[in-house]
């Protein structure tokens, strides 16, 4: 009976750690190739394809509503970080200024430094995704993603595409960076969707 008082921290966070996964210390970073540093000014966000063409500045994302947000983060290289501390503009409160042609159901996110990931339009319009620009209350730093990042919590974190630039949407899915490259095409965490069968 004391033992419900007494848990272990390890085992009450077990449920939110999924499997293969171990907790990170501090927040590693994961980047291929090199860091881009892009000042704001000169920061745009291009949407293409199956969808009315924008180019959004930074004042336009600045002049969208502003949210907070708490996420765990996992790597499918096995560490998980839990309750990351974001701010940033949700991706359905984005998307209000985004027209999409219906025939889209598939999505490229483009980043400068030429990184690429794929993600269903189901998948990318979740209440919980969000655009970051600020990371435990600082200017995201450029090695973590800023200017901004997306993050898209329910999947592995190669989803969350750092240095965004571009969403280019498309009528039937098609493979990033490292989905050409052997890893799952969805990559959800709990299925242990790590690589391509
Ligand atoms: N543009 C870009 N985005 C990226 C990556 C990258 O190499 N380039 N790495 C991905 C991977 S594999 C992970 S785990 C996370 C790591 O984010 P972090 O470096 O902020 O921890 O970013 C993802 N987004
Ligand atoms: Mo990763």
């Amino acid at each position: 009976m004391l033992g419900k008082f007494f848990q272990k921290p390890d085992s009450s966070l077990q449920n939110r750690v999924p499997p293969g996964q171990h907790l990170a210390k501090g927040f590693p970073v994961l980047t291929y190739g090199d860091t881009p540093h892009i000042d704001v000014k000169d920061w745009t966000l291009r949407i293409w394809g199956l969808a009315q063409r924008v180019v959004f500045t930074w004042d336009d994302l600045m002049a969208m509503p502003q949210s907070d947000f708490t996420a765990d983060f996992h790597c499918v290289t096995t560490w998980s970080k839990l309750d990351v501390q974001w701010r940033g503009v949700k991706v359905v409160d984005f998307m209000k200024q985004v027209e999409v042609d219906p025939k889209a159901v598939h999505i490229m996110e483009h980043c400068y430094g030429d990184y690429t990931t794929n993600i269903s339009i189901d998948d990318f319009l979740r209440e919980e995704n969000f655009f970051a620009h600020t990371l435990f209350g600082e200017p995201l730093p450029a090695e973590h993603g800023g200017p901004l990042r997306l993050v898209v919590p329910h999947l592995y974190a190669w989803k969350s595409a750092k240095w965004l630039n571009g969403l280019e949407f498309l009528p039937q899915a098609e493979l990033g960076f490292w989905e050409r490259n052997g890893y799952h095409q969805r990559g959800e965490p709990w299925a242990e969707e790590r690589y391509s069968g």
